[in-house]
């Protein structure tokens, strides 16, 4: 018990400079990064209202900024993000989400081949900075919407091989 009493005693004599600090403010988050005039991040494919089969080639564009990867902070510079069935606005300031609507590509791709099912999808694009966060103000492509077509069916075996191969 004595013992016990003699280790709070000397975890508070320890805790009490501490305590007689100020409280350290909590991390400030870095600030967002500005994109630069004229920046544009566009979709080259597919185009808007385009049918397709999956996997659907998504090819990424960009106008007066560089692609990077992720964690690098070039300037001016970023790496795209496609958002898949999914609104934008992000939240400001906020890493984009990882998931499977949201797509980072921090390797610094400009291109993928997405699998999706048949049925109407919305693509768009935008672009992050080193911690995945949008740029102020956001670079991010129009939603365009596509049509996936159902897979081709395989072609049939043809009847006559096989009577041929019966025989
Ligand atoms: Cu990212």
């Amino acid at each position: 018990m004595e013992r016990a009493y003699m280790a709070a005693g000397l975890a508070l004599a320890l805790a009490g400079p501490a305590l007689a600090q100020t409280a350290p403010a909590p991390a400030a988050e870095p600030p967002v990064v500005n994109s630069p005039a004229n920046a544009a991040v566009y979709m080259i494919a597919p185009r808007p209202g385009a049918r397709v089969r999956s996997p659907v080639l998504v090819q990424f564009g960009l106008r007066n900024m560089g692609v990077t990867q992720a964690g690098s902070s070039a300037r001016d510079a970023g790496h795209h993000h496609l958002i898949v069935d999914s609104t934008l606005p992000l939240v400001p300031g906020q890493p984009i989400p990882a998931d499977k609507n949201h797509l980072h590509f921090g390797g610094g791709q400009t291109e993928v081949r997405v699998d999706l099912p048949p049925g109407r999808h919305t693509l768009q694009l935008v672009l992050g900075d080193a911690l995945h966060r949008p740029f102020a103000p956001s670079v991010q492509s129009a939603k365009v919407e596509i049509v996936v077509l159902s897979p081709q069916p395989r072609p049939r075996p043809r009847r006559a091989a096989q009577t041929r191969r019966r025989w």
